[in-house]
């Protein structure tokens, strides 16, 4: 093994605006990253990525840290996160999942009844399915050379569940809900296996390397309040509580941000979840996100991706509205979902930078 295999003896963090703003703290300016940092809007990514299967992308650690990086050559990001995908839970439990051209992720054989809950490998040894992940966060933080925290990720129980029925994408998750409305008690235990796992995935990427962890419920929106309270929140609560005893065990502490997509019926509770940070699709008012949480968490970031169409002058009027909804302390700028293909690298630019220079600007006014 050569030192950037090993995890331990990181290079020290040069920047940690993201780190304290998680935590509520005072930073120099407000942080900035966008979900999808890595993706198919830089043509340096469709590079890397043609002709190569998006999976087999995934277990290279050394295209993971490449794809990774990026996004830090271009712009001034305060945060990294890893290449990687929520599914590779699912195969990690002995689903296929393909990524199939103009489709997206499709499992050819998707849960179907309860009998197949069987077929899943229960006990996955996370260590030895899952290590690429960890290997790719180990090599990933050591080329970071600490210029900014590396995130790590999970997809939550409820989302992955869907996609594990669904079989895909789907606009009503009307399969996935049939289960919560006709199979409850083995959505339970579908949901419990997917948390047992979920709770040693994310450990085992804070013992990689990862500085911070996010949890996609990006399936929250296809819920009701009742039916998020009893199959999304119970699990999405069990998941921080257990990283976090299990890190403090060991005098770790790592911040958790939970993004629930269009969950806001779930906002109060979500912000009493264990969570430092929760995440905010476009659809929210800032001031009334700060309102309902009432400053118990750091909030992370809103703007509509579909804003990065505008001219550059408008980005930038934009994200001053938005950085003076949310204020300059706790908050984490972002957008309210991931990046477009078809978005132009240089607004992304512009948006970093407008959030850097109008927060400065506010900063220094106070
Ligand atoms: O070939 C490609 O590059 C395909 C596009 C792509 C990319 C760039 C997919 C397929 N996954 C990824 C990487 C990815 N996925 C990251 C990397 C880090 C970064 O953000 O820069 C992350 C965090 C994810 C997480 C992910 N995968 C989510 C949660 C976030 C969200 O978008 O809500 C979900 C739902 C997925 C599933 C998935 N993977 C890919 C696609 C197109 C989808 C969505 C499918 C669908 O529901 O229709």
């Amino acid at each position: 093994m050569t030192v950037k295999e090993e995890p331990g003896n990181f290079p020290k963090l040069k920047n940690d605006a993201f780190l304290l703003a998680c935590r509520g703290q005072e930073t120099p300016h407000v942080p900035v990253w966008c979900m999808r940092q890595a993706g198919r809007y830089l043509p340096e990514f469709r590079e890397s990525r043609a002709g190569k299967d998006f999976f087999a992308t995934c277990r290279s650690p050394a295209a993971c840290c490449e794809l990774t990086l990026q996004p830090l050559r271009r712009f001034p990001f305060d945060a990294a996160i890893i290449f990687s995908d929520i599914l590779v839970i699912p195969q990690a439990m002995g689903m296929d999942v393909q990524m199939v051209a103009g489709k997206g992720p499709t499992f050819p054989e998707p849960l179907k009844e309860p009998e197949d809950l069987l077929l899943l490998q229960s006990k996955v040894d996370v260590n030895k399915e899952l290590d690429y992940v960890f290997k790719a966060i180990t090599l990933t933080r050591h080329k970071l050379e600490g210029k900014v925290p590396l995130i790590g990720f999970t997809g939550a129980p409820w989302t992955l569940m869907a996609y594990m029925i669904e079989g895909g994408g789907s606009t009503t998750q009307s399969k996935a809900k049939r289960w919560l409305y006709r199979h409850p008690e083995a959505s339970h235990q579908l949901l419990k296996m997917l948390t047992d796992i979920i709770v040693e995935y994310l450990l085992g990427q804070v013992a990689a390397g990862a500085q911070a962890l996010q949890v996609f419920e990006s399936h929250a929106g296809c819920l009701g309040p009742a039916e998020f309270q009893e199959f999304s929140l119970p699990y999405l609560r069990d998941i921080a509580r257990k990283v976090k005893d299990q890190l403090k065990e060991s005098g770790q502490d790592v911040p958790m941000i939970v993004f629930a997509k269009d969950g806001h019926y779930g906002l109060e509770d979500l912000s009493q979840s264990h969570y430092e940070v929760v995440g905010l699709d476009w659809t929210i008012d800032p001031r009334s996100a700060r309102e309902r949480t009432g400053g118990k968490v750091s909030l992370q970031g809103n703007m509509d991706p579909c804003a990065l169409y505008a001219p550059k002058e408008r980005i930038y009027e934009i994200v001053k509205k938005m950085l003076e909804g949310f204020g300059t302390r706790g908050y984490i700028a972002n957008l309210g979902h991931g990046l477009y293909p078809d978005m132009d690298p240089e607004n992304v630019g512009a948006f970093v930078e407008a959030v850097h220079a109008h927060s400065r600007h506010l900063l220094n006014l106070k």
